[in-house]
């Protein structure tokens, strides 16, 4: 049985690796701040600590005696990266740093990354499908911390030996993706809101694509990157090569929840990427692994989940009747 650390493991993402890793059998190790995961999220034979990514000393220690690290931990909102560009940069560039500088520092030699970058390094990259090799150009403080994630990647390989694995997250879905900002994945909201009874809000004219990756499949591409025998630095898509529109979108949820979408039409979103569609095919090739979940069955399992989430709410919420000796009845 292996040990690894996942940070960020409180996580959307994060929490449904954990669960696979528990599942192989696997001793998991967790680093998170609690700042946008939850504790709920995580399975209890997975370890914890709470703490901060960007701060060496609890970064060294969670790295001690394990065989691997994925590294998740990240502030994933864009919006932050605008209102707190030092924050985000600290949380996700240094803190990336510092992972490595702990990877390469742990007893038994260094230790292999697998760190989680965006398709946002790419900026609006246009119609065509998005191989690695497409040029990079972010449009936000995110994506060029996610950048940087990738160039330390690539240094830390070339100066310290440190295996390194960057996989390019397209537009990531499923259970446990929170919806409840604005800027939360647009299925999470989507679903949320149908489950309540409430309009849809569409930026634009709806015609915006994005490539949807079922969760499951992103784990599947993290422990596929992890057990990739070749050592060189690599970055990897993480994507179905199949794009979406928005109110298609829109219509398929409807249809699984059975409700017509009501769309409350707004002008786009400042910076709205037009089309994002990845190419899958250096996953499949280089990873032997590919996204297999349709966009209708990781819907149909996402709606599941939140609508389980809903009634169990809806009960911690229910009036509780009282008998006349104010007894809970
Ligand atoms: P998430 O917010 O659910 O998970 C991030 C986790 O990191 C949370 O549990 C949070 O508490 C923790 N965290 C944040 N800052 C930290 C810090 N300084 N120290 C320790 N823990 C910290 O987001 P997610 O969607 O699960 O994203 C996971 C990773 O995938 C992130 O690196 C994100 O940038 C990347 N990513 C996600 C998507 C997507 O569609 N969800 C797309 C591209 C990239
Ligand atoms: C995703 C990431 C962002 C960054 C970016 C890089 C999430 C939540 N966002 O932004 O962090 O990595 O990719 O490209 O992972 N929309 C609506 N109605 C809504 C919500 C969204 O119309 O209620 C639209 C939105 O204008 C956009 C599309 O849906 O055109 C997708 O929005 P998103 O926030 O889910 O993801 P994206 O690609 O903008």
């Amino acid at each position: 049985m292996a040990h690894f650390l996942v940070t960020g493991g409180c996580g959307f993402i994060g929490s449904h690796l954990c669960d696979r890793l528990l599942e192989r059998g696997h001793g998991v190790r967790v680093l998170d701040d609690l700042s946008t995961g939850s504790e709920a999220n995580l399975d209890p034979r997975c370890r914890l600590t709470v703490g901060d990514v960007a701060d060496p000393a609890t970064v060294g220690q969670a790295m001690e005696g394990v065989s691997g690290c994925f590294h998740l931990a990240a502030s994933a909102s864009v919006q932050r990266s605008i209102e707190d560009w030092l924050g985000s940069h600290r949380a996700n560039l240094t803190g990336t740093v510092v992972v490595f500088d702990a990877a390469r520092r742990a007893r038994g030699g260094p230790v292999p990354v697998v760190y989680a970058s965006s398709a946002a390094v790419y900026g609006d990259g246009g119609d065509r499908p998005l191989s690695e090799g497409a040029p990079l150009r972010p449009l936000t403080a995110y994506g060029a911390d996610k950048l940087g994630c990738e160039l330390h990647g690539r240094v830390a390989w070339l100066v310290h030996r440190i295996p390194t694995v960057g996989l390019r997250f397209f537009n990531v879905f499923g259970p446990r993706q929170d919806p409840r900002s604005p800027y939360s994945g647009v299925i999470s909201i989507f679903a949320d809101r149908l489950l309540s009874g409430k309009a849809l809000t569409v930026y634009g004219d709806g015609g915006q694509t994005r490539d949807f990756v079922y969760v499951a499949d992103v784990v599947d591409h993290l422990l596929a990157a992890m057990a990739d025998p070749v050592r060189e630095p690599r970055v990897v898509n993480v994507c179905t090569g199949r794009a979406t529109t928005i109110l298609a979108l829109a219509e398929i949820t409807g249809r699984i929840v059975g409700i017509r979408p009501e769309i409350d039409g707004r002008p786009p979103r400042t910076g709205d990427i037009r089309t994002s569609l990845g190419d899958p095919s250096l996953a499949k090739v280089r990873l032997a692994v590919s996204a297999g979940t349709g966009l209708a069955e990781g819907l149909r399992r996402t709606i599941e989940h939140t609508g389980m989430q809903a009634r169990r709410h809806e009960k911690k919420a229910a009036p509780v009747e009282t008998g006349a000796a104010g007894i809970q009845t």
